[in-house]
């Protein structure tokens, strides 16, 4: 009596299996999960996440349960580096993902590389990532045709990718580290921007002018752009607005003032209502930040998130995750202080009753 049983299940089983219809029974993300790689390393606090490869610009999302980290992925080479950022040389991406901030890190795999994007051609720098409506899209600047840096989208239907790069930048884009910020009313906004090798300066006309400068010490500091992502997350729904960042009694950060002006690395996140601007201050080495009541600002400087690390470049992201908020961040460490040789590390973030955050010390 059993074994028919067992024989009339097992007759079941194939004969369900062989009818159900062609590519319904994998879902993308299932399919995807197969090309994935334990890295074996267990996240530590303040020390590299992957000792196998370098990583910088760490951008952590929280994605179907999971952490995701989009990083830079840089190479290993010894070229000579320049204010312009030659050094930074990269070419493509990888997903990162971790169960719980104590489970081993998950390398996805190259997800995007330079050689597909039509109108890429080289120095895939710092990337973000979003989801809306059932789709992730990557964001990330490189250099078109002309060597100007502007900013393009991939998409895909899994957080892991691969993703699929639009055959065209995003109309309206310009300079570089695309931060994508999903607010509570499901409006979209874009965050760019970055000094020096990023070209920010060279766009103060609206046009990009090779010869553009930052403006003197006593004149305003150029600030971070921000624009409304359009419904299909494609392109910009209007033009950039410039972001005023002022100090507590509204006067206007100045170009002058290093260890406080933007350079580059903005990041936007949400804590209690209020929006939290914050940045690199470039050749001061701070994570500073900045508050205010509205998306797109004025923000009001407030402090320092992270003190320099080691290395030259610093950028970092911000994430709730299981009710803990982490800072994701890089340093060179790793390979010894090289600066265009980075690794991402997290750590936790701690805000004081009033708001503001507590520093933290690399
Ligand atoms: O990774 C290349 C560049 O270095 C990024 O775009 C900047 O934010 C800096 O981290």
């Amino acid at each position: 009596m059993k074994f028919r049983n067992f024989l009339l299940i097992a007759i079941l089983s194939w004969f369900m299996s062989a009818c159900a219809p062609v590519g319904t029974d994998v879902s993308p993300t299932e399919d995807l999960a197969q090309n994935t790689t334990p890295t074996g390393e267990t996240p530590m606090m303040k020390q590299p996440l992957i000792t196998t490869m370098y990583t910088a610009d760490p951008s952590a999302h929280v994605f179907e349960g999971k952490l995701y980290i989009y990083p830079s992925h840089d190479l290993d080479h010894d070229n000579p580096g320049t204010n312009d950022g030659d050094q930074f040389d990269m070419e493509d991406y990888h997903v990162f993902s971790m169960e719980s901030v104590q489970s081993p890190l998950v390398d996805h795999g190259e997800v995007l590389h330079v050689r597909d994007v039509p109108w890429a051609t080289k120095q895939m720098w710092a990337p973000d990532a979003a989801f809306k409506d059932g789709a992730y899209y990557l964001y990330f600047p490189a250099r078109d045709k002309d060597h100007i840096f502007r900013i393009g989208v991939a998409t895909s239907k899994s957080p892991a990718g691969p993703f699929t790069a639009e055959p065209e930048y995003i109309q309206g884009s310009f300079s570089i580290d695309p931060c994508v910020f999903v607010d509570d009313d499901g409006q979209v906004y874009m965050y760019f921007g970055g000094l020096w090798g990023g070209q920010l300066e060279k766009w103060q006309t609206g046009e990009f002018d090779p010869n553009g400068t930052e403006p003197v010490a006593t004149q305003a500091a150029l600030g971070p752009r921000v624009a409304k992502l359009s419904e299909d997350m494609l392109g910009f729904d209007g033009p950039a607005q410039e972001i005023s960042i002022t100090d507590e009694n509204g006067q206007p950060i100045t170009a002058g003032d290093r260890s406080r002006r933007f350079f580059e690395a903005s990041w936007v996140h949400k804590y209690n209502g209020v929006y939290y601007l914050s940045y690199s201050t470039g050749d001061t080495h701070y994570i500073a930040y900045a508050t205010s009541e509205s998306p797109t600002g004025p923000f009001v400087f407030r402090g320092y998130i992270l003190f320099p690390v080691i290395g030259w470049t610093t950028h970092h992201s911000i994430v709730e995750f299981d009710g803990k908020w982490y800072l994701f961040y890089h340093d060179s460490s790793l390979s010894g202080g090289v600066t265009h040789k980075r690794s991402m590390k997290f750590t936790e973030l701690f805000y004081n009753p009033d708001g503001t955050i507590k520093p933290i010390d690399p």
